[in-house]
């Protein structure tokens, strides 16, 4: 386990040698994400400042209005990761179809693959509310060296070597693990340099905190609108307290910290959820498990689901267990 204060630098190093990663390249690619994100840092707190907001004019593959941060931070993990010739492919939210990144070999044999969303909660940058980057990383099922294929990808979430998140807050902070516990590093910007500031995160086992998007309320399934009525209801510890940012990193970072359950339930506008499987929901679930939290779709461990698409949407419930456990109780009795 890390020191305090130790820097994300000395951490990796020291995971190389305490946890054996293969051959280095895991530790390489979380390196290189590291950079990444300072990049995109620098740009996101500038954003008010430069003419680099508003919709970039071109919309995704969800038919959402691209804000050209999100096409910027798409551009810098995809050039960071492809330089460091560390992985064979990747994914994206910003991308309609994955992308085989080929070595200067010309040859596919990194045996990595990556899924990301580079900046979500983009819809939050105008209104300066905090807003993140989520990704996920698996070993290639393919043999090296011969093509990537869509079946590189979709792995069930319980294959991840590793996944974590940049939250773009009041301070910039990286939220990783490689399967051995969570560890937060916090960005001094002044040198560049991020430090262990919350080592072996632990998901509190029961919380009072819910964040759901209560403006849907009508359409949520029976389920959770009786969830929700329970977390309001007088009695024991509750009523909770509501608290909903609109930016699934910040509200699970929170709820991470301090206990709490996040839901995106199936909506009418949603039938199948909101959230991604592959690049959202299956990263946060790792790390909600790896700290002791757990993560479904309401009736489902989300790392089990068998994905078919690359932007499939799953239905969400992810935090402190009880509260979870609490949540899938109510779906299974309505
Ligand atoms: P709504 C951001 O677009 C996002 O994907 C998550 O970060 C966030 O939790 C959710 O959607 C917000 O969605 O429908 O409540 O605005």
């Amino acid at each position: 386990m890390g020191k305090r204060n130790q820097t994300l630098g000395e951490f990796i190093i020291e995971n190389q040698e305490e946890f054996k990663y293969s051959s280095g390249e895991l530790s390489r690619l979380i390196n290189s994400i590291r950079l990444a994100a300072k990049v995109v840092n620098h740009e996101v707190n500038k954003a008010g400042l430069v003419d680099i907001l508003g919709a970039a004019g071109e919309t995704n593959i969800q038919g959402e209005d691209q804000q050209k941060l999100d096409v910027y931070a798409n551009d810098i993990f995809i050039k960071t990761l492809t330089n460091r010739e560390i992985v064979c492919g990747i994914a994206s939210e910003e991308e309609d179809d994955f992308i085989t990144i080929q070595g200067r070999n010309k040859k596919n044999d990194n045996k990595y693959v990556v899924l990301m969303d580079p900046l979500d909660g983009s819809s939050n940058i105008d209104v300066n509310v905090s807003v993140g980057t989520i990704f996920s990383v698996y070993r290639r099922v393919t043999p090296a060296g011969s093509p990537v294929t869509i079946e590189d990808f979709l792995q069930p979430g319980k294959n991840q070597v590793a996944a974590g998140y940049i939250v773009y807050g009041t301070s910039t902070m990286i939220v990783y693990s490689t399967g051995h516990g969570v560890n937060g590093f916090t960005l001094n910007p002044a040198i560049g340099t991020y430090y262990l500031s919350h080592p072996n995160m632990q998901f509190p086992v029961d919380g009072n905190i819910y964040s759901v998007n209560e403006g849907n309320y009508v359409h949520f399934p029976q389920g959770v609108k009786d969830y929700i009525k329970y977390c309001q209801k007088e009695e024991d510890n509750r009523p909770y307290t509501s608290r909903y940012i609109g930016s699934l990193v910040s509200d699970f970072h929170r709820n991470m910290i301090k206990g709490g359950i996040y839901i995106y339930p199936n909506t009418a506008k949603d039938p199948q959820g909101k959230l991604r499987l592959l690049y959202e929901c299956n990263p946060m679930a790792y790390l909600a498990e790896h700290s002791g939290g757990s993560a479904s779709n309401g009736f489902e461990r989300i790392l089990d689901i068998i994905p078919t698409e690359l932007h499939q949407r799953v239905p969400f419930f992810c935090g402190s267990k009880n509260m979870v456990a609490k949540a899938e109780e109510f779906m299974r009795n309505a």
